[in-house]
């Protein structure tokens, strides 16, 4: 088959849309980690949501992560806080795409979670976002899924329209009210 008709082929209609995985280190996460959830239920996304721990539960940690390809996965969304190992972790067992969420759970604000999660070694990547950004590791988890789904695609257009205008609504209202 030449490149070309793979395309077609890769979009065809019917195409059974990749799931997202939602991976959190401790159900004290989950109120973060809800904005993810309920961003890709708006985008119809098919998620699968479950606590597992780096350090806590090691071997369901890389038994979901070494089988979730073969399992309809098309990219992995991790959150954890304190000493984050999790997206890692997760990264290490699989080459799915994975997008860590570092959580604010310890005295330390996040910036802990956020530098035990971007800062891996090379070789295994984490697509990090803010500390707390559940709504943009949904977006990009989104984004990523959108790459083999015009659908998709087209519903992210859709959204950065709605937000381009909302934007310019409160320009106007702000405008309004201290130009002459
Ligand atoms: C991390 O430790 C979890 O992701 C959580 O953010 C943090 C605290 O966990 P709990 O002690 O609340 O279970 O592994």
């Amino acid at each position: 088959m030449d490149a070309a008709a793979f395309q077609i082929q890769s979009l065809k209609d019917g195409d059974e849309m990749k799931k997202a995985a939602v991976i959190m280190g401790s159900d004290s996460d989950l109120p973060v980690v809800e904005k993810a959830i309920a961003k890709l239920a708006e985008f119809g996304v098919p998620c699968e949501v479950h606590v597992y721990s780096a350090h806590r539960t090691p071997a369901e940690t890389a038994d979901f992560s070494g089988k979730a390809r073969e399992n309809g996965f098309g990219v992995i969304i991790a959150a954890a806080g304190k000493a984050a190992h999790l997206a890692g972790a997760i990264a290490a067992c699989t080459t799915l795409p994975v997008i860590g969420i570092p959580i604010k759970s310890s005295t330390l604000d996040g910036l802990d979670a956020l530098l035990s999660t971007v800062q891996m070694p090379s070789g295994i990547p984490v697509a990090t976002v803010a500390i707390d950004g559940a709504e943009n590791a949904a977006l990009l988890a989104v984004s990523i899924l959108s790459v083999s789904d015009e659908g998709l695609a087209e519903k992210l257009a859709e959204s950065r329209r709605k937000a381009r205008e909302g934007v310019l609504a409160k320009n106007k209202a702000v405008e309004d009210k201290f130009n002459t």
